[in-house]
């Protein structure tokens, strides 16, 4: 049903309960694809574990995850929504490539770098060797466009590297995928110091926006937010609070920064912080209901766990076998 069709790829990390800058920067446009293209969109499970997780907690996570995914608006029928470990051939094209992705570039990687300095006790060779497994994420299923936030551009430079050289060696064997970056909430700074990015994994919560927080949790949340000592709604130098809270009110609402500018002209920052919870708050009213009724379905959401697992590996073995051969692995049946 979907031959011919460009793809999509993208994934999530069940690392934490999601937050705005997940859904403005990434998941509330995956839906926008499914028309036009194959979508692939995984929980990257395997991602999470390079930082230490509770494994209780990554279990129900994933499932969280899956169920967010459709109270966002994808539908399983129409994209293929499925688990990272549950499709071994991203492990295996990740060795592959990791062998194809030199020291120096990975030692560049800002994630990395933040990681590292986040995790003093624990800089493991996976989270050194993330972006290969992102680039084999990316490279199995031969995408043409991978939304994402802007964190994560670099990366995406590096699986376009990666593709290119490997084809290179060995002719066209992947697609060389393109990002797709929203414009206007591409990176969505903490509620509590705007030059830092909102991150699900922030041990302060009136840092971060969680997609399923409760309206009065989201409002109050907003009226702290950190912002300055002015009372103009506008962009400038040193206000990088209010901008933040602007481009998440235009993400909500389509307003853009000259009419965000006009509506609250003379109101004072309390108006405004007020209105950018509520906003929020309405627009994820949906999505926080779907969620509690998707949620309590473990059944059906392992029903589209196994779906999307056996369509995945599907289109990934017919990479995988490509990229073996062309390596010079042996085949044999058994
Ligand atoms: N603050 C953000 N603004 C816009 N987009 C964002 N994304 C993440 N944070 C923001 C985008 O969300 C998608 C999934 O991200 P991820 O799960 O791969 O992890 P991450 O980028 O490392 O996000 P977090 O929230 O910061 O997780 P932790 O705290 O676990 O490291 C990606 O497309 C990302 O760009």
């Amino acid at each position: 049903m979907f031959q011919d069709k460009k793809v999509v790829f993208s994934g999530v990390q069940p690392s934490g309960s999601l937050t705005l800058g997940n859904y403005l920067g990434a998941i509330k446009n995956f839906s926008a694809f499914s028309d036009e293209y194959r979508c692939y969109y995984c929980v990257v499970d395997m991602h999470a574990i390079t930082v230490r997780q509770n494994p209780a907690e990554l279990r129900r996570r994933t499932y969280d995850t899956l169920a967010l995914y459709m109270a966002c608006g994808l539908d399983p029928e129409r994209n293929v929504l499925f688990v990272q470990s549950h499709v071994p051939a991203h492990a295996e094209l990740a060795w592959i490539l990791d062998c194809y992705t030199m020291f120096g570039e990975l030692s560049r990687m800002t994630q990395f770098k933040d990681k590292s300095a986040k995790n003093a006790d624990n800089i493991n060779a996976g989270l050194f060797t993330y972006p290969s497994l992102m680039a084999a994420d990316i490279l199995l299923y031969q995408t043409e466009l991978v939304p994402v936030g802007v964190d994560q551009k670099q990366h995406l430079e590096l699986s376009r590297d990666i593709a290119n050289r490997f084809n290179g060696v060995y002719g066209d064997v992947f697609v060389v995928p393109e990002p797709y970056i929203p414009t206007t909430s591409a990176k969505i700074m903490s509620l509590a110091e705007p030059s830092k990015k909102m991150s699900k994994s922030d041990p302060n919560e009136n840092a971060v926006i969680r997609i399923l927080d409760d309206r009065d949790t989201i409002v109050r949340k907003f009226k702290r937010a950190v912002t300055d000592s002015g009372c103009e709604v506008r962009r400038g130098e040193g206000k990088e609070g209010i901008e933040n809270l602007m481009s998440i009110y235009g993400a909500v609402t389509g307003k853009s920064f000259d009419e965000i500018e006009r509506e609250f002209d003379g109101r004072g920052y309390g108006d405004f912080k007020l209105a950018v919870g509520e906003a929020v708050a309405d627009s994820l009213e949906g999505v926080r209901r779907e969620f509690a009724r998707l949620s309590a379905d473990k059944k059906y959401l392992e029903e589209i766990m196994a779906k999307g697992a056996s369509e995945a590996a599907r289109a990934a073995a017919r990479t995988l076998g490509k990229v073996k051969k062309k390596v010079g692995f042996t085949d044999i049946r058994y």
